[in-house]
């Protein structure tokens, strides 16, 4: 049997074809009974003239039909489907798995759901060509991120998720019993890119990261995807430079590629052609005053909504939807960043905004042994417990930095979507794993 996919029928006119995949609706009409025949690539209309051949058939369940590809009248073209001009008249139909009645009606534009159904029921939801829409766009963004990686000359490295050491700071950190030894799901993969720059020069990888965020934003995930690069003998301008350009290009191929997801979801392009503006936390702050009289100027860190204000200003001035903030104070960033020469009160570090959320972060490093040592004692922890990642240095590091993208905020932050937990398939909360989890006595 060779299957034809529904996007293929209207190329078969008059042609006897097989098609595989689920009926997303049914429509009775007297004698004659309509579906609509859902696969990977689209729907079809599939016509049954004698109605006992479908009358058992329910939406999701999964079918085999034989049939005649036929043009439609002009009077019954539907424009919306790229399948329009064709319907399938059905002859010979096998029923491959039955589907449960739907919990609510999925066979609509829009899935007029809330967030708690809409996960609640994932493996149903996700089938939905809106919700599907979003992770082709992901997909694409994964792409992008692998070919701007590339681009510059970095080598795709795989890191571990479970590590001795917890390098983001202690508060967020998943710890479990390995073999009655302390483990860690790692923070971020920064360590091991880290010191795979001593190796390869540039590295580039994809991690699935871990955090125990103890509060329920429209932000963060407990389990979430980044997007690193770690890039070795180069300065802090460059890294700057290379943070930007790796993420507008990142987005451009998304965008390119998406084109037919992006107006299907209604969704505007984003603006990351052009200059991308950069500005120290201190200036932005100072920004943020002048045009809103809120002073955040003594504040060690962005709040979310100086990150929102900030990026109207740059979308004003820069018609840009990303801007780079450097220069945060060096006490607010982890142990690895370097702290600037000339004032080490604020770091080397920067963070890129993307339409008012920071989506990614980066510093330079400290790459001598004895500084990176002393610092690691001085925030209070062990060296022992770095031996791996201090080994590197021991043997030879060159400057570097890196920076790193999260892969869900991009995917939020490329479609509009109001909640981080619509850009991951399976979202990870503290109230979710998959399913709500029991509510337990604090
Ligand atoms: P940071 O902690 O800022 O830096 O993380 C980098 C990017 O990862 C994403 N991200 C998250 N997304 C969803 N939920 C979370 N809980 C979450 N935490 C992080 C964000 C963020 O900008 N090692 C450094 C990077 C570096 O210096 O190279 C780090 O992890 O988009």
């Amino acid at each position: 049997m060779e299957r034809t996919l529904a996007i293929e029928t209207p190329q078969k006119i008059g042609q006897e074809i097989t098609l595989q995949g689920w009926v997303n609706t049914r429509r009775d009409h007297g004698k004659i009974i309509f579906i609509d025949l859902r696969d990977r690539t689209g729907l079809v209309q599939v016509v049954f003239v004698d109605a006992k051949d479908a009358k058992d058939l329910r939406p999701e369940w999964v079918v085999e039909i034989k049939g005649l590809v036929k043009e439609r009248p002009e009077k019954l073209i539907n424009p919306k489907l790229p399948t329009g001009k064709v319907e399938v008249e059905a002859k010979e139909i096998k029923v491959l798995a039955k589907a449960k009645e739907l919990p609510f009606d999925t066979g609509t534009e829009d899935l007029n759901i809330g967030l708690p159904v809409l996960l609640d029921y994932r493996a149903l939801t996700l089938k939905h060509p809106r919700i599907q829409a979003i992770f082709k766009a992901q997909e694409a963004i994964a792409e992008g991120f692998h070919q701007a990686a590339k681009e510059i000359g970095c080598t795709e490295v795989f890191a571990p998720t479970i590590s001795a050491s917890s390098t983001e700071g202690g508060a967020q950190v998943f710890r479990f019993n390995y073999f009655n030894c302390e483990a860690f799901m790692v923070q971020s993969p920064q360590l091991y890119k880290q010191i795979m720059v001593g190796i390869f020069e540039k590295v580039f990888l994809f991690s699935h990261i871990y955090r125990a965020e103890p509060s329920v934003t429209t932000r963060h995930l407990c389990e979430s995807i980044q997007m690193d690069c770690e890039i070795g003998f180069v300065d802090f301008d460059e890294l700057v430079f290379l943070l930007g350009k790796t993420f507008a290009k990142t987005i451009a191929y998304a965008q390119k590629k998406c084109t037919k997801e992006l107006e299907f979801l209604g969704v505007a392009p984003s603006l990351v052609e052009g200059k991308i503006p950069r500005l120290t936390m201190r200036e932005a702050q100072q920004i943020i005053f002048e045009r809103t009289g809120i002073d955040h100027q003594q504040e060690k860190d962005l709040m979310p909504e100086d990150e929102k204000e900030i990026s109207l200003w740059a979308r004003e001035k820069y018609n840009s939807d990303l801007i780079v903030i450097t220069h945060f104070p060096t006490k607010k960033r982890a142990f690895y960043t370097m702290p600037d020469p000339e004032n080490p009160e604020y770091s080397l570090s920067y963070d890129l905004l993307y339409k008012g959320l920071e989506i990614s972060s980066g510093s330079q490093r400290i790459h001598e042994y004895n500084e990176l040592v002393a610092v690691i004692k001085e925030r209070g922890m062990n060296p022992e417990n770095f031996k791996m990642y201090l080994q590197a240095f021991e043997y030879g590091m060159p400057p570097h930095g890196g920076f790193s993208y999260g892969l869900e905020r991009s995917t939020m932050k490329l479609l509009d979507l109001e909640n981080i937990r619509e850009a991951s398939l399976f979202p990870r909360d503290m109230e979710r794993i998959d399913f709500r989890l029991p509510k337990k006595e604090a």
